[in-house]
């Protein structure tokens, strides 16, 4: 164990008192990994039952068509094949999600697709038999007849006059176009603003990439009359919910366990089809079912993310402060919208949060979700503020250029400063405290102390491009029911539950409906409810994923868990405190007020020999129950939600990168980070996340691409094609953290779960592009391929061309 990170640098007076205590603030190693590193955890693709079937799905080979027959008799007739489900069969079950907005257009999800598939990929039938592998071969033998018809294979021709409607409901292929602000003054601060800068900004279509794809076990438990699904899930009430609205069930009849997940991403935090047809197979045949997806399929037929446009514009002065700024951002969303977020949340937030950290006095920004015959997308980290920062700061980097300053003096003179909090933005959005301009301060400060700019210029001597990148940004965390609802989402996410009991023996049990896929949970939710109660952290357990256990939660996405659930439980474990220190009081006949609890004991403050265990405390409260006032009898337990306002977390990225003007390959020398989330629960923890965070973001920006071929066939669906991030790519990532305590966070911590994937793209594209200040090269996209490069500075300079 190693003491708290020396990191403080702001006062931190809202950490007096119970939270300023040992557990908080320690890199303990995180509880979960021993079973993980031993290869003892329980995922859901090793459980097995008696009797155990296996789903394989038939999919549509076609992006768009109209399914005119569905065969099933060959399948049904294979060696091991036990049923064949289509949609007709299982009563054209589907998912609907839902937002409350005129601007929005609902669409099904069909759990399986009946009369048109979508995108290549979509489930048309699930075969269920003995083992996995006469499923898959039966599977081939489900006969479809096809009416193909052309596919919409993007933004660009999903919005064309002539294109076909993904949907027969839609117009332009439009499933949410939402004007979010449009300040009428804008025409006439573009027309006379000294400097106007503007760029198209896009990201490519990504997967999550989650090392175990989705998986499902179901089976039907007689005894509780209830359909019991161990799911790999973010969500599991929401899984739930779905699978019961779905199957026309009672929630009460639908039970969601979360064993071990290895990773979700955002991917994991939508309710998925595939689940659902294997528990309606084992509801029907009364026999456990399991579908454990494929990489092929994660990558084809799973949810998508980030494939975005912006065509943006900012208006600035001569000062260069920011005057004005208007986004028209288009999502392709693919063919459905998620349940139960919906299609809308990327532009939703993206309208909503473009202005970020910086002063905007006049906006205008509209949002559309275009469908296209692709897998759905899903809300994978960061959601679309990997996206809004980029622009942000490409923006702030050409206004810089233009006016031929620093770009580092621009953002500068725009963000909030220290002082401007709260501060309540154009969007309408509240900005509790942060460190914005000390994170840049600190940032370009350790850059220069770590001998950056030499090295820069070291490698340009060599003849190497060489560039340093910066990206400024905060993260919206840890948003409650208030936030939430201004979605209008017909399912508004926000609030959690936390349940606490102590045992006879004086050990904790944490119940949450957060539900950890891979942060940590179970170590800092023990280290913050240890804190409270005076005990050590292997003495809490936490029970999470679980839809039986827990009152309704909303599962682990967002950045949230440890604002909200961390929250819930620091507010349960301050009840459970309470109730310790009545009973300590009434046995050692002292005042509740005098008593503390630390080291495992309850004492009468200033009177080292009244004490009393806590372990002793817990077994009087069970099997002693006479003794203790009759207010305070009957066991330890307490229950507390939490639904907090939100708040913002934030971060300066540097990245120095290298060109390689032969190859154009492009790779990471240097990563900075200087992190501000708060009380920072788990210093261990936090870096853990910065770390994995950034090396998505800078795969977004330097490999990762799924592509589609001119007809709309996927064709990045192995990982020879799709280039996933490894320590190759990778160089070390240096932390540094700024602990500025959240007042709307009942442990003063701040969410940034997502923060190193929101940053790295934007960070690497700046360096890229400081890399080729020379020339009149530049670029606004992700991910830049080494072809790009090669491309650009060959159009740049024909004599090149002719060299290579
Ligand atoms: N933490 C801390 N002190 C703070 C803030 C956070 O110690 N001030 C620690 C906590 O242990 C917390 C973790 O860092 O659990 C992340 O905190 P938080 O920001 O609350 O995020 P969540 O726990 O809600 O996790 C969600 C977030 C998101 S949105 C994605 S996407 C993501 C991510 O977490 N997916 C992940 N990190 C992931 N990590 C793994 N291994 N796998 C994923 O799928």
């Amino acid at each position: 164990m190693t003491g708290p990170r020396e990191a403080a640098t702001r006062p931190h007076d809202a950490l007096a008192g119970p939270r300023d205590g040992r557990w908080i603030g320690t890199s303990l190693a995180r509880k979960e990994d021993r079973r993980l590193l031993l290869g003892r955890g329980r995922f859901t693709g090793d459980m097995t039952r008696t009797g155990l079937l296996h789903a394989a799905f038939a999919r549509s080979p076609l992006p768009a068509a109209t399914i005119t027959s569905i065969g099933t008799k060959a399948a049904r007739q294979a060696p091991g094949v036990a049923a064949v489900f289509t949609a007709a069969d299982l009563g054209h079950p589907y998912l609907l999600a839902m937002l409350e907005r005129d601007e929005f257009v609902p669409t099904r999800m069909p759990l399986l697709a009946g009369d048109q598939a979508r995108f290549a990929g979509e489930p048309v039938a699930v075969v269920i038999a003995e083992d996995p592998y006469s499923a898959e071969d039966a599977a081939e033998l489900v006969e479809v007849g096809w009416e193909p018809h052309p596919a919409v294979t993007g933004i660009e021709a999903a919005t064309a006059a002539t294109a076909h409607q993904v949907h027969d409901t839609l117009t332009g292929n439009c499933l949410a176009d939402l004007l979010m602000f449009d300040d009428k003054r804008l025409p006439d601060i573009f027309a006379t603003a000294p400097v106007v800068v503007e760029g198209t900004f896009t990201s490519a279509r990504v997967s999550a990439l989650p090392l175990e794809g989705r998986a499902c076990l179901a089976e039907w438990d007689d005894r509780d009359e209830q359909l019991v699904m161990h799911v790999s899930t973010q969500v599991p009430h929401q899984v739930r919910s779905g699978t019961a609205q779905a199957l026309g069930l009672p929630e009460r009849a639908v039970r969601v366990i979360v064993p071990d997940v290895g990773g979700g991403f955002g991917l994991k935090c939508v309710v998925g089809r595939e689940e659902i047809v294997t528990a309606a197979a084992a509801l029907r045949l009364r026999r456990p079912v399991r579908w454990t997806e494929d990489r092929q399929e994660n990558l084809m037929a799973s949810f998508h993310g980030h494939e975005q446009r912006y065509g943006a514009r900012a208006a600035f002065g001569a000062d260069g402060r920011i005057l004005g700024l208007q986004a028209e951002i288009s999502c392709d969303v693919g063919a459905y919208s998620a349940f139960p977020f919906t299609c809308a949340v990327e532009p939703l937030m993206a309208a909503t949060e473009l202005p970020g950290i910086y002063k905007v006095p006049a906006y205008r920004a509209r949002g559309r979700a275009i469908a296209t015959n692709k897998a759905p997308t899903a809300p994978y980290r960061g959601v679309s503020r990997p996206q809004i920062v980029l622009v942000m700061e490409r923006l702030m980097e050409k206004a810089a250029r233009t006016l031929n300053a620093d770009p580092l003096e621009i953002r500068r003179r725009n963000m909030i400063g220290p002082g401007e909090f709260p501060y309540t933005g154009v969007n309408g959005i509240s900005y509790d405290e942060g460190s914005y301009r000390e994170s840049l301060d600190l940032a370009e400060q350790r850059v220069k102390e770590a001998g950056w700019h030499t090295e820069r210029d070291r490698l340009r001597a060599q003849g190497l491009r060489a560039g340093i990148g910066y990206a400024c940004f905060s993260e919206r965390t840890g948003y409650g029911t208030p936030a939430m609802s201004q979605r209008r989402m017909r399912m508004t996410p926000g609030y959690d539950t936390a349940h606490i009991r102590m045992d006879p023996t004086g050990e904790v049990i944490v119940t949450t409906g957060t539900c950890g896929h891979g942060q940590g949970h179970e170590t800092t939710f023990a280290q913050i409810v240890a804190e409270r109660l005076g005990v050590h952290p292997d003495q809490v357990r936490l029970r999470q994923g679980d839809t039986d256990l827990a009152s309704y939660g909303w599962g682990t996405w967002g950045s949230r868990s440890i604002v909200i659930g961390g929250g819930a439980a620091a507010r349960a474990a301050e009840r459970l405190a309470h109730q310790l220190r009545a009973a300590a009081a009434s046995l050692l006949e002292a005042s509740a007020t005098d008593i503390e609890l630390a080291d495992g004991a309850a004492r009468v403050r200033g009177d080292s020999r009244a004490a009393i265990p806590v372990s002793e405390l817990a077994r009087i409260a069970h099997f002693q129950a006479h003794r203790l006032p009759e207010d305070i009898r009957y066991g330890l337990e307490a229950r507390a939600s939490y639904d907090p306002p939100g708040t913002f977390s934030n971060a300066c990225h540097g990245a120095l990168v290298v060109i390689d003007p032969g190859t154009g390959g492009i790779s990471l020398r240097r990563y900075l980070v200087v992190e501000d989330c708060g009380v920072v629960i788990n210093p261990l923890i936090v870096d853990g996340q910065v770390r994995g965070g950034v090396t998505q973001g800078v795969a977004a920006a330097l490999l990762e691409r799924l592509s589609f071929d001119a007809e709309g066939q996927p064709v990045s669906t192995t990982l020879m094609d799709y280039l996933a991030p490894t320590a190759a790519e990778m160089c070390p990532v240096d932390i540094v953290h700024l602990q500025t305590p959240s007042r709307f966070s009942e442990t003063g911590a701040k969410g940034m779960g997502e923060g190193g994937m929101i940053g790295a793209p934007a960070t690497v594209l700046n360096a890229i592009n400081d890399a080729l200040c020379d020339t009149s090269v530049s670029f606004d996209h992700i991910p830049v391929l080494p072809s790009d490069v090669g491309a650009a500075l060959d159009d740049e300079n024909p004599a090149r061309q002719g060299a290579a």
